[in-house]
């Protein structure tokens, strides 16, 4: 796996949950600037283990060429039972997208942790696999791997940068003069 995000931002463990996991506007324009669209969510709902799950189903634009322009995508987030509101938050991310070439083979399984560090600030983490369903030849492995690895980076290092200009707007009110 990769590691992608991990750093201390000045938010609250539990805002930051409600910016990356819950309809907030933070997520809305972060996903129309990366042209994700189309985004339809379920609640979250307990399962048998105690661990609470959601499905979310939108469309990706890719632009590339040789890929195609869009993928529709599927993403079943599990909030791990030891989740406790406001201290500590595990969610893994489970990514498939439906329209790209080899898609029946490989999915990306997002970790997200989100750690309560003092009462205004948290650590965000955040880790990255490809893992796969069925074997590729290694050629076609490698060529997932690489498209893959770019596109996570892209993301990831956006999703950085938004937060840290959403971490400077959400304190410059409160800030000491
Ligand atoms: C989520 C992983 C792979 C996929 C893409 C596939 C190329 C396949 C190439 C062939 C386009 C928002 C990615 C990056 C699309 C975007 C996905 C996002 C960023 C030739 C083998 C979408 C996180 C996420 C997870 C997986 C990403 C895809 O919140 O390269």
């Amino acid at each position: 796996g990769r590691l992608y995000i991990n750093r201390i931002f000045h938010i609250s463990a539990e805002k930051m949950f409600e910016l990356l996991f819950t309809d907030s506007h933070f997520l809305q324009r972060f996903m129309q600037k990366r042209k994700i669209t189309g985004l339809v969510s379920s609640p979250w709902v307990r399962d048998d283990s105690e661990n609470q799950k959601k499905t979310l189903n939108y469309t990706i634009t890719i632009s590339n060429p040789l890929i195609g322009k869009f993928s529709t995508a599927t993403e079943l987030q599990t909030m791990y039972k030891d989740s406790q509101q406001g201290q500590y938050y595990l969610i893994d991310a489970d990514v498939v997208t439906h329209d790209v070439p080899y898609h029946d083979y490989f999915y990306t399984s997002n970790r997200y942790c989100i750690i309560r560090t003092s009462k205004h600030k948290c650590r965000l983490r955040v880790s990255t696999d490809v893992k796969y369903k069925k074997q590729p030849w290694g050629l076609i492995k490698s060529f997932i791997e690489k498209n893959s690895w770019s596109g996570l980076e892209n993301y990831f290092r956006h999703l950085e940068s938004d937060l840290v200009t959403e971490e400077a707007h959400l304190n410059q009110s409160t800030a000491d003069p």
